[in-house]
């Protein structure tokens, strides 16, 4: 009974805190310029600690995103605040969460489940040069650039704060590893499993800080679950076009 009660617990706060998702008729421009189109999405905040310690929100790391859709693509703008950009794993496939990384969980059925080493699911934790990476089935880092198209930059006025726009493709859970996938094209009233996070490191070995859009159960005592169960995400509605 306890755990039935701790599941209705998850699951009514998930749909809390579902998030309507408007359709964009001009697709976005990936450029970390933000355009008109985006004055219809409201800003999302990230404010949960999954792991490391809370940052001084000031300066040490700040974030919040806005959501849009075509058939395409599911379009993310992250407005960023990070004192020091850190990338010191030049192979993009090793310890990526180490580095700055913004992190973007996708499960295009809403269905949940374990997808750490399946296509159920993805992490694609989406480093400073823009490459993306994700565990494959042989249980070994692999990228998915090319589910994605990202590209951020400074603003160019005080503070200075990281504009970072992703479009991303949707593919369904028997993507296959190394052959052709055809990805899913995207419809009104579609609900999608997604969290977005942001890996903070300033210059310590390890991540310093990890903050997320969703408040996430600790199991055993750890947030960090997204990677490895897309239970945890939040879940997002396509609204029908205007
Ligand atoms: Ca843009
Ligand atoms: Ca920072
Ligand atoms: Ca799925
Ligand atoms: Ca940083």
């Amino acid at each position: 009974m306890k755990t039935a009660a701790l599941t209705l617990g998850l699951l009514m706060s998930n749909a809390a805190m579902a998030i309507d998702v408007e359709h964009t008729a001009t697709p976005i421009t990936i450029d970390g310029v933000s355009e008109s189109a985006w004055d219809q999405a409201k800003w999302q905040p990230m404010p949960f600690l999954m792991d490391g310690t809370l940052p001084d929100s000031d300066k040490d790391f700040k974030g919040r995103y806005k959501l849009l859709w075509d058939e395409n693509y599911l379009y993310l703008q992250a407005d960023i605040v990070d004192d020091v950009l850190i990338d010191t794993h030049p192979d993009p496939t090793d310890k990526y969460w180490d580095d700055d990384a913004l992190e973007v969980f996708i499960d295009s059925d809403a269905a949940g489940g374990n997808h750490q080493f399946n296509h159920t699911a993805f992490a694609y934790h989406i480093g400073l040069d823009n490459q993306a990476a994700d565990f494959g089935a042989d249980k070994k880092p692999h990228l998915y650039t090319d589910h994605l198209i990202s590209h951020w930059q400074r603003n160019s006025t005080a503070p200075y704060n990281i504009t970072w726009e992703v479009a991303i493709k949707l593919y369904p859970n028997d993507f296959q590893e190394g052959v052709p996938n055809t990805p899913l094209k995207l419809t009104a009233k579609q609900v999608i499993g997604f969290m977005l996070a942001y890996c903070d490191n300033d210059g310590s070995k390890i991540r310093e800080h990890f903050m997320g859009s969703h408040e996430v159960q600790p199991v055993n005592g750890s947030r960090n679950l997204g990677y490895i169960d897309a239970s945890v995400f939040g879940k997002v509605t396509l609204l029908p076009k205007k």
